[in-house]
C-alpha cells in the first residue's frame, strides 16, 4: 500500500514538472541515436584531437548533452572528460563546457550537463568537442573512445552536421543528443 502511495507521488511530481523519467535531462534537440542500437566504430579521443561534433540547434538554451563512450581501459580509474561547445567549427568561439568523470569500464551513454547553460541561435551550427581532461592529471592510461555510426549504406546517419577528426569534418557522425528545455 505505502510503496504504490510513493508510486503515485512520484507520478504526481513527474506530471508537475512536465518531465518524465525517460526525459530527466530534458527534451531531445538534435541527436544521431544509432548506438542504441550497435555503433559500428569508435574513435580515440586523445589520438583523433580535436575530435567532435558538429549539429544544427533548433532551440536558444543548451542543457546538456549525452556522448556513447567507450573506455579501452578497464584500470580501475575513471577518467575526467572535458565537453566544449563552439560556435560553427572546432575552432570558434567556445559558447560553453563541462566536465564529468566518466566511470572506469564505460561501455554506454554518459551524460554531461551544463550549470551555465550555453545560449545558442536557432539555425546555426555548433561543434561538440570531447577532449580527455589534463587538469587535473588523469592516470596514465586514458584511452576514451567516443563511438560513430555511418557505413557504406548510410554514410550520414545525422543530416546536419558531421564528425569530426583532427580537427578536419570526415564522413560519419558521433553518437550524440541535445538536451534543451524546448525553448
Ligand atoms: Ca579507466
Ligand atoms: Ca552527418
Amino acid at each position: 500500500m505505502r510503496f504504490w502511495g510513493i508510486v503515485g507521488l512520484v507520478a504526481v511530481l513527474f506530471a508537475l514538472t512536465g518531465f518524465s523519467p525517460a526525459g530527466a535531462h530534458g527534451n531531445v534537440d538534435q541527436m544521431n541515436d544509432g548506438c542504441s542500437a550497435s555503433p559500428t566504430s569508435a574513435g580515440n579521443i586523445e589520438v583523433f584531437a580535436p575530435m567532435g561534433q558538429s549539429f544544427k540547434a533548433t532551440v536558444s538554451k543548451l542543457f546538456g548533452v549525452d556522448l556513447y563512450l567507450e573506455d579501452g581501459s578497464a584500470d580501475g580509474e575513471g577518467t575526467t572528460i572535458r565537453v566544449t561547445i563552439r560556435e560553427g567549427t572546432i575552432d570558434g568561439s567556445v559558447v560553453g563546457e563541462t566536465t564529468s568523470v566518466v566511470r572506469d569500464g564505460t561501455t554506454d551513454w554518459w551524460h554531461f550537463d551544463f550549470h551555465k547553460k550555453p545560449k545558442l541561435t536557432p539555425g546555426a551550427t555548433y561543434v561538440i568537442q570531447l577532449s580527455v581532461d589534463t587538469n587535473p592529471p588523469n592516470p596514465v592510461s586514458h584511452q576514451f573512445l567516443a563511438a560513430m555510426t555511418g557505413s557504406f549504406l548510410n554514410p550520414d546517419p545525422y543530416l546536419d552536421g558531421t564528425r569530426i577528426e583532427k580537427g578536419v569534418p570526415v564522413s560519419g557522425d558521433l553518437c550524440f543528443r541535445t538536451y534543451t528545455n524546448g525553448k
